[in-house]
């Protein structure tokens, strides 16, 4: 029987949120500390735990037939590969950054300069796409230190809050790429090792939408009914019961995150009562 390799970063941002990811389609492993590979217990799943960076490398040779990585790190090594879903989570940007003092007005302040990277690929695409000929300068860690220790003019490199910047008299002027986290897959797996990517998959979407959703329950006047049908939509509608105090009704929805506080208000104006937010585990099909 064919078993899957999933590839994962063994330690860092990417790690925790991959792993309660494959938790909570229901597959069981026990991750150890220094081990290299674990076996899932109930699905044909293997982990190989690696650096991120070498993450689409092996995914692209074959040694695992899925990994889950940064967009940046993917379309950096260019490997081929095929992106099967955007699993949202380890969200950042490649930035070009600046100390605050440069009077920074454009891409052209940068001609001639200097840049500090561990993304020298995705950055010569970049600047060679805006004609802008700068010199970058290859380093694999604490790129932010770069200009202050007079090594380069600018950086280019990830950031998320900004904090960091910040912290090192930077300040953000172009953002190159938007990454998050991927799921790929090597263009030449078998037949069997498809079917398994394909049931993964369906247990991977079925978590990520219930993710995005709350189930809602709540009690409203019957005289208002068709106005709380209008504003929540539920999977096709919302499904309505009477309640024992005649008048009234309980209603149940399913709302995306995104409308959510928005119904909320709603629902609150036009006098529902006792409204239950609840998450949801999975959403199938
Ligand atoms: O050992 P290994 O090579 O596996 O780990 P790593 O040190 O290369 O990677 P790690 O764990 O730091 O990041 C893994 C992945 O997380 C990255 O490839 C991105 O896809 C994603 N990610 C999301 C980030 C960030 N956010 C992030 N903020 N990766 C790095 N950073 C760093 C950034 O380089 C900078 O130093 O955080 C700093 C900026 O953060 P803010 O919040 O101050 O802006
Ligand atoms: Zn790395």
């Amino acid at each position: 029987m064919s078993v899957l390799r999933l590839a994962v970063q063994k330690k860092g941002r990417l790690c925790e949120a991959s792993l309660d990811l494959i938790k909570a389609c229901g597959i069981d492993f026990n991750a150890r500390a220094q081990q290299l590979t674990a076996p899932a217990y109930n699905f044909p799943l293997e982990f190989f735990f690696l650096r991120d960076d070498d993450i689409p490398g092996y995914v692209h040779d074959g040694v695992a037939d899925i990994g889950i990585v940064g967009r940046n790190e993917v379309e950096e090594k260019g490997y081929p590969l095929r992106i099967v879903e955007n699993l949202g989570f380890a969200p950042c940007r490649l930035s070009i950054a600046v100390p605050a003092t440069f009077d920074y007005r454009g891409l052209k302040d940068l001609e001639g300069k200097t840049i500090a990277t561990s993304y020298p690929r995705i950055l010569k695409d970049y600047l060679e796409e805006h004609a802008v000929e700068a010199d970058i300068h290859e380093i694999s860690g604490s790129v932010e230190i770069a200009p202050a220790i007079g090594l380069t003019d600018a950086i280019c490199d990830l950031v998320s809050s900004g904090s960091t910047l910040l912290h090192n008299n930077l300040k953000e002027v172009e953002t190159i790429l938007h990454s998050t986290a991927l799921l790929t897959a090597g263009e030449n797996l078998t037949e069997e090792k498809h079917a398994i990517l394909d049931k993964l998959l369906v247990r991977i979407r079925a978590v990520q939408r219930a993710k995005k959703h709350k189930y809602i329950l709540l009690n409203a006047p019957d005289s208002k009914l068709a106005d709380i049908v209008r504003i929540l939509p539920g999977m096709k509608s919302p499904t309505i019961m009477p309640l024992a105090e005649k008048g009234w009704s309980s209603l149940h929805s399913v709302v995306h995150e995104d409308d959510f506080w928005n119904i909320v208000e709603q629902l609150d104006q036009l006098g529902a009562q006792g409204i239950l937010v609840t998450p949801i585990e999975k959403i199938m099909y």
